[in-house]
């Protein structure tokens, strides 16, 4: 079956900003308490979905969540109005309150973990939102993420969109960020390879010792069972528990893979030879050859693939059979990866063109490319089947700068997250999108 891969890319919401809320990711650490511009986030991520749909490559998005978040701040105690919650929350607890302001669901690889209809026992496309249960300010988003995908993929003759895993350690599950599907091309069978960070009931097996590892290979079991796929075509491989420590807290930190190509830094995994040998004999099932392009330490240090996220990029199918990589602007600024880079395109290998973005507002929270998308290969009666207002074209892109410049902040400090008006804000900029996306039930308002 004929099948396109469309890139659900996250609409930056108008609460981005910079809480520090991610212990083990290196950027978001650094950049705590730093003004951010929402308006500017918005028209880099909106510019990124222009260039790549002006160039045919299948294109949609994702709306930003409602925030605050003031279920959770009621939760824990804080009433009165809305600008009394607000008002309390930001003098006995800023850092609950900017979770509950955290513009994180931009980051939809996050957002959950996708099985299209050529790897499902029933032929429909399989969604699991994914829990994200290891930080406060992202467990919450799965609810939305389901209420969303099922929003745009409603046809259940087509999809399945299911809940997320129960939100308990055992079951951390950050969505697509750590699953890639290896495969002769995006309508037939595919490998699911999902990569895990740690096992929760086998105390004998390696996990890191500094930063969390936020998968578990019992999530990924749970959701390859929901999403019906066969034994013989999924594969589990561990990260490298090293590199969780020197700040690849997804593996698409570290590892990218399209079609039959895995792009990955010898140091990924903690099996490297073992885990490609499980991957080429699983690949031989569904007659694809596994393509490995290994980057050696030598060449890009651990360091250097998290400074510049090299690997956090999109590798794009072209139609003269080859691969853009699409990459963050940080990687032409990294000499060691620069050089890296021109080495791979004049190789004659799978990957002959670079596409860069200016995606600095994102990065600063460590977010790249490939974070800011969730890829969803769909066959032609699928695409026709989902919801047609969220896809990227020259109109909704027009329409949506223009949202965007209408309602959104160019400078927000942490102590803003306490005015009552921001709050206002975003809620009448969300009710004005989901009108221009056709979308009238999309959030509880
Ligand atoms: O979960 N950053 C996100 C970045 C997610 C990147 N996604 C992928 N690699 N697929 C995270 O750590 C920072 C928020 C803050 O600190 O304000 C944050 O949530």
């Amino acid at each position: 079956m004929r099948a396109r891969e469309f890139n659900f890319d996250g609409l930056v919401g108008p609460s981005h900003n910079y809480a520090g809320l991610s212990f083990g990711n290196v950027a978001s650490f650094s950049n705590v308490k730093s003004a951010s511009n929402p308006k500017l986030a918005a028209l880099q991520g909106l510019a990124k979905m222009r260039a790549l749909a002006a160039r045919g490559f299948g294109q949609a998005l994702l709306p930003p969540q409602d925030r605050p978040n003031f279920r959770l701040l009621r939760s824990i105690g804080f009433t009165g109005s809305d600008a009394d919650v607000l008002a309390k929350a930001a003098k006995e607890a800023p850092v609950i309150l900017a979770c509950a302001y955290s513009a994180s669901p931009m980051w939809t690889a996050n957002a959950a973990t996708v099985s299209p209809s050529a790897d499902s026992a029933d032929g429909r496309t399989h969604f699991t939102a994914a829990n994200l249960n290891n930080k406060l300010h992202r467990a919450f988003e799965h609810a939305q993420s389901a209420r969303s995908l099922r929003a745009i993929f409603h046809d259940i003759d087509h999809f399945a969109v299911h809940d997320a895993l129960p939100g308990t350690p055992a079951f951390g599950d950050e969505g697509a960020a750590n699953h890639t599907r290896l495969c002769k091309d995006h309508g037939s069978a595919a490998v699911e390879m999902f990569v895990y960070g740690r096992t929760e009931f086998d105390a004998s097996a390696s996990a890191p010792k500094k930063y969390p590892a936020r998968q578990t290979l019992e999530a990924s079991q749970g959701v390859a069972r929901l999403h019906g796929l066969s034994a013989e075509r999924t594969v589990y491989i561990q990260q490298n528990p090293d590199v969780i420590d020197q700040g690849v807290f997804h593996n698409d930190v570290i590892a990218v893979g399209n079609g039959n190509v895995l792009f990955y830094h010898d140091q990924a995994f903690a099996d490297e030879a073992g885990s490609l040998d499980q991957l080429r004999r699983a690949m031989d099932g569904v007659g694809a050859e596994l393509n490995a392009i290994r980057v050696d330490t030598g060449a890009v240090s651990v360091a250097d693939a998290v400074a510049s996220y090299l690997f956090n990029s999109q590798l794009l199918s072209k139609d003269n059979g080859k691969m853009a990589l699409v990459i963050p602007q940080e990687c032409e600024e990294n000499a060691a990866v620069a050089a890296y880079l021109q080495g791979l395109v004049g190789s004659g290998n799978a990957v002959d063109e670079l596409i860069h973005f200016d995606l600095r507002q994102s990065m600063r929270n460590g977010g790249g490319p490939a974070c800011l998308r969730l890829r969803v290969a769909l066959t032609d009666a699928e695409a026709a089947a989902m919801h047609q207002g969220v896809v990227m074209t020259e109109a909704l892109y027009h329409t949506l700068v223009a949202w965007v410049e209408k309602h959104y902040r160019d400078r927000l400090d942490p102590a803003d997250l306490a005015d009552p008006a921001l709050a206002i804000e975003v809620h009448t900029a969300l009710e004005d999108l989901s009108r221009i996306l056709g979308m009238p039930n999309l959030y509880d308002f």
